[in-house]
């Protein structure tokens, strides 16, 4: 059974899941806007997998008699001002997730949950994968500065990212 304090802090958790998946759904509508559809793939990966996340902590919280709470998701923003732009919010954002990840950890600890410090390693795992991944789009973007034609080759590249459901936990 989970305790009440490990409950709260994974209904926190699941929000602020959500409101990743809500985010790179915004950035996403940016990316139509400019009509990057290679960009635009890239965040509906990114959308799925954030959906995932939350679900995988949602499944989780349930299979350990939890009850989970949805709350209110907060507007995203909505404005860039170019690729580069949203790519450093996407970095800043998943840091801010990493350090999340990290505190819930701490929770866990606190309240000797082991099988929650178990299920929460995959999320550890995932965050080092995610800033890796942001990152590299972002080195990319820097080194292409104004080069439209090099904007485009990007654009290619991120077309074929695909989205694979993750196993968690
Ligand atoms: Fe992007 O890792 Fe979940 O939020």
């Amino acid at each position: 059974m989970i305790s009440e304090k490990m409950e709260k802090a994974f209904n926190e958790q699941i929000n602020a899941e959500f409101y990743s998946e809500y985010l790179y759904l915004s950035m996403q509508s940016y990316f139509e806007s400019l009509n990057l559809k290679g960009f635009v793939n890239w965040m509906t990966v990114q959308v799925q997998e954030e959906r995932a996340h939350a679900m995988g902590m949602f499944d989780y919280v349930h299979s350990r008699g939890g009850k989970v709470e949805l709350e209110a998701i907060a507007k995203p923003e909505t404005h860039w001002n170019s690729p580069l732009e949203v790519f450093e919010h996407v970095l800043k954002h998943e840091e801010l997730v990493t350090s999340k990840i990290n505190a819930l950890m701490d929770v866990a600890d606190e309240v000797k949950d082991r099988a929650a410090l178990t299920f929460l390693n995959w999320y550890v795992k995932e965050q080092v994968e995610e800033e890796d991944n942001v990152g590299n789009v972002l080195a990319t973007l820097k080194l292409i500065g104004d080069d439209k034609k090099a904007l485009l080759m990007l654009d290619k590249d991120l077309a074929t990212r695909t989205f694979v459901a993750p196993v968690i936990g």
